[in-house]
């Protein structure tokens, strides 16, 4: 079997999605403008989620662009093949970018630029589901031998764009930069038009009534699901297979709890008070730990 993953200083990358040229390009040659906008996640934070959030507040709660155009084109990731070198020449004003690069590996120039960043965090058992189930239906990943294995390998960070704790942590370093927002999975599940209210205010957007209840509208769950242009069913089979599981799969919180034993999730939590010491912000699943 061909390989399935590279790594790159350190950090393991899926061979299908990416390559090491390309990620060095976005690493150290590509150039920040100020008025990019990035949309931050470890995968199966919420990525596709705030694809489309962001693509609505940009044509003012318009669905047209969401409706006719794929995410990958109106929200493309900077780090996979091919994808850097249509952002760098990309015209749009702004630019909306995706990446799940980890901190240390992202583009040298947004350093001291004036680009936002909106970093998408989700409870780290559901991610593990959701990348679990993504990992059986994706050529991208191996598939996992069984979901207790596949947690191991997630909290040792042994998978594609490492530690989900380096990742968070790293990110994390930025807060209190006014050009940085953490927005939770949880947070835009339990409350999604103050969400977006939120978001539009960091973005400095001033959106009315009809248009914000549109990009809620347009970005819930069912309207996700079904729409060819955000839920992944443009991908041939042999790279996504939805029979297996869909993309859009639950879009729930919790969904760990039918997931996880009882051994496994003390020794989740376990590690993951170890690995979180010293981080100062508090999120919605950290309340029964
Ligand atoms: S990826 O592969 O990293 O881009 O995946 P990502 O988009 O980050 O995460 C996929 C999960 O997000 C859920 N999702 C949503 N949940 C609620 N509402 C909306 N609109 C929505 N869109 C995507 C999607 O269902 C995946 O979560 P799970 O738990 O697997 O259902």
């Amino acid at each position: 079997m061909s390989r399935q993953f590279f790594d790159y200083k350190g950090t393991l990358f899926p061979c299908m999605a990416c390559n090491a040229e390309d990620i060095a390009f976005a690493e150290n040659e590509f150039q920040v403008r100020d008025d990019d906008i990035y949309n931050i996640t470890y995968p199966k934070a919420g990525t596709t989620w705030m694809m489309d959030i962001l693509s609505l507040i940009k044509k003012n709660g318009d669905p047209t662009w969401n409706k006719t155009v794929p995410n990958w084109d109106r929200v493309p990731w900077i780090e996979t093949n091919g994808s850097v070198q249509k952002v760098r020449v990309s015209e749009e004003q702004p630019r909306l970018i995706t990446s799940h690069l980890p901190r240390h590996l992202f583009v040298k120039s947004f350093d001291g630029s004036k680009a936002k960043v909106i970093y998408t965090v989700r409870n780290p058992k559901d991610v593990a589901v959701s990348l679990y189930y993504f990992a059986k239906m994706t050529s991208f990943y191996k598939d996992p031998e069984s979901f207790d294995e596949f947690v191991k390998d997630f909290l040792t960070g042994d998978i594609p764009y490492g530690s989900w704790f380096d990742h968070v942590k790293g990110w994390l370093e930025m807060l209190g930069k006014e050009n940085f927002m953490v927005q939770t999975y949880e947070d835009l599940y339990k409350d999604p038009r103050g969400s977006v209210l939120k978001i539009c205010k960091f973005l400095g957007k001033e959106l009315d009534d009809k248009a914000v209840d549109s990009v809620v509208e347009n970005t819930s769950f069912q309207f996700m699901k079904e729409n060819q242009m955000s839920n992944f069913s443009l991908v041939p089979s042999n790279y996504m297979d939805q029979e297996k599981s869909p993309f859009m799969r639950k879009g729930t919180t919790g969904d760990w709890k039918n997931h996880f034993t009882e051994p496994l999730n003390e020794y989740f939590d376990k590690i993951y008070k170890e690995k979180m010491q010293g981080v100062c912000m508090k999120f919605p699943w950290e309340e029964n730990l």
